[in-house]
């Protein structure tokens, strides 16, 4: 799977928690409307910006949970429930032999029915939930290549079964330039006992990206709402998700992403307050909301949860708000980067995410792409992760490339296109710096700032730099002493403090300045490498060729053109940390 973590941390079989379906889905089948409840409560730690939530009335009816599978066809069938199925000893290669065309058990997801009842995993308070009775209409898309045709029905079954029809617009299936011969014919045979199913299919391989984007120009619906081909949707999954966009048209709900165990295509559930977040280099993670934020805020397991990064797949925004946003960056192939495009694009340029715990979509995980990637499936996704830290994410986009990245940054090695319309985009919506998203939005991320830290020790002079009355010296070495330590941080800074070693003036001086990340003054290479060998300090400004040197008499710093044998050009910090 490489680059995104996208697997869940399921807690607990659903069996577990309900052990009797019928009665788990006893609370659903009233609908009468009750004094306002918590529908319209603005999340924590939200400002509320033009107090449309504030300022509407509370929602009129409870969430509908319609949802024809209640009393399923044949109770007794194979994964009825959600229920982990089993296959007999005597099957196991028959099921080895199908893995691959999805890269989950596909030979039991078959007998499975398309239709099966999942149970309703929603906390208990979402059942009482007040929604309004005017909620926008929605487009569901499904992208697709090749996919598993008993998943791919049951996606499209759980959308029909489970939505309020008036809710529910179309269903557009956009068919990425599949292979399969099934996914032809026999699916427009199929789709066309569904009034409400639209197949649109591509003549040539887009991409799941530019897929989506073709999906949302014929949607007619007034909000998009984007799902993957292997999911099931759970009882009043979709009201949730609208009313969050009804109340403020710039929220991007998010389903509760659920497990569908590819092993057993058991219905899983998985922890509470869940958010989706990156880690550097741009890596998808799901981590717990921090417990002091939890408290500060008084939070229940059903409140809407701020989200730095969505996970992709599955979110509703409204189709207007999208194409403002200028959609998805088209130049972004195949899979792999646009949920960290679109989520930065929401959050800078005025919107919010947010996961709704009340709306809950069961999804199967899978080990690998089961479908080929045009190109070389590495470069594809590093190329689009490269286009979105370039339009993104500002001077920060050093902390990418560096972990990890490097060979990135010589275009030559890699064409990552044009970004001039993105580029124009982002000064066109006047959205916010990287920096205030960081600030901001994700204020708790454990960001690794510091490459190396330390003393900083010259190797010709066998000294130590030191700053003395807000000057810097050398002095001889002494671990014990403040004054002596420095961090080089993946900012490419050599600072004390908020103080930063930069190149000052024309005559090659040096000074301490207030740490800037846009000043190029204050940058130095250091190939840190974990090496015991000291390395050179090179400086950004004047050119990749001028090195720090230390004057043999102590008493100063030069800027000379690099030597890689001069002993005075070499500095070590005591400790690097592992890349
Ligand atoms: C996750 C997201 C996925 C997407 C991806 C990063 C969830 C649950 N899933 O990975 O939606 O954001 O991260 O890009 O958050 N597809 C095409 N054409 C292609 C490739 C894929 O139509 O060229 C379809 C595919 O059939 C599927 C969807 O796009 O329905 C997402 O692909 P995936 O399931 O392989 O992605 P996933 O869940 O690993
Ligand atoms: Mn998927």
């Amino acid at each position: 799977h490489g680059v995104k973590t996208t697997s869940r941390t399921p807690n607990k079989d659903v069996k577990e928690k309900k052990k009797n379906p019928e009665k788990a889905n006893e609370k659903s089948d009233t609908n009468v409307a009750k004094p306002p409840g918590p529908t319209t409560k603005l999340p924590p730690g939200e400002k509320s910006k033009d107090n449309s939530a504030a300022v509407r009335k509370p929602g009129l009816h409870k969430v509908l949970a319609l949802d024809v599978t209640l009393t399923p066809r044949d109770p007794n069938a194979v994964g009825q429930f959600g229920q982990a199925a089993v296959v007999a000893s005597n099957e196991n290669e028959e099921v080895m032999k199908r893995w691959d065309e999805g890269h989950f058990n596909v030979f039991l997801s078959e007998q499975i029915p398309v239709d099966r009842a999942i149970p309703d995993t929603r906390p208990e308070t979402c059942a009482q939930n007040l929604v309004h009775d005017d909620l926008p209409s929605t487009s569901v898309i499904f992208c697709f290549v090749d996919e598993v045709w008993s998943t791919l029905l049951r996606s499209v079954h759980s959308v029909l079964n489970r939505s309020p029809p008036h809710l529910l617009k179309e269903i557009i299936l956009v068919d990425d330039f599949s292979t399969k011969d099934y996914l032809k014919k026999p699916l427009d045979e199929y789709m066309s006992q569904f009034a409400k199913v639209r197949i649109i299919r591509l003549k040539e391989r887009q991409g799941l990206i530019r897929a989506r984007i073709a999906g949302a120009a014929v949607a007619k619906g007034e909000v998009l709402t984007f799902l993957d081909s292997h999911v099931e949707c759970n009882v009043g999954w979709l009201e949730p998700l609208l009313e969050r966009i009804y109340l403020d048209r710039k929220k991007v709900p998010c389903p509760v992403i659920e497990v569908i165990n590819d092993k057993d295509m058991s219905y899983m559930l998985v922890d509470n307050f869940q958010r989706g977040i990156f880690k550097w280099p741009l890596v998808f993670g799901w981590n717990a909301l921090p417990k002091e934020y939890i408290r500060k805020n008084n939070m229940t397991i059903s409140d809407p949860i701020r989200c730095p990064v969505m996970a992709g797949g599955l979110f509703s925004i409204d189709k207007k708000y999208f194409y403002e946003l200028g959609t998805y960056d088209p130049g972004l192939d195949v899979w792999g980067g646009e949920n960290m495009e679109i989520s930065f694009k929401i959050w800078m340029c005025g919107g919010e995410i947010e996961i709704i715990p009340c709306s809950r979509v069961g999804h199967i995980f899978r080990g690998q792409n089961p479908y080929k990637f045009p190109k070389d499936r590495q470069k594809t996704v590093e190329r689009n992760l490269a286009r979105v830290a370039e339009v993104w994410l500002d001077e920060y986009k050093d902390l990418f490339y560096g972990h990890g990245y490097h060979h990135l940054q010589n275009r030559n090695v890699i064409d990552i296109g044009n970004l001039t319309e993105q580029i124009e985009l982002r000064k066109k919506l006047k959205c916010k710096s990287f920096k205030w998203y960081l600030e901001n939005v994700y204020p708790d991320m454990v960001a690794p700032l510091v490459k190396a830290e330390g003393l900083v020790f010259n190797r010709g002079l066998r000294k130590c730099l030191a700053v003395q009355e807000g000057f810097l010296s050398f002095e001889i070495c002494d671990l014990s002493k403040q004054s002596q330590h420095f961090n080089y941080t993946w900012m490419r800074h050599i600072r004390q403090k908020n103080l930063c070693v930069a190149l000052q003036g024309t005559d090659n001086s040096f000074a301490l300045q207030l740490c800037d990340n846009i000043k190029p003054e204050q940058r130095w290479i250091h190939k840190s490498a974990n090496s015991a060998l000291a390395e050179h300090l090179i400086t950004e400004l004047v050119s990749h060729h001028m090195c720090l040197e230390a004057a043999p008499r102590g008493d100063s710093l030069h800027l000379n053109p690099c030597e890689p044998s001069k002993a005075f050009q070499k500095w070590q910090f005591t400790h690097y940390y592992a890349q």
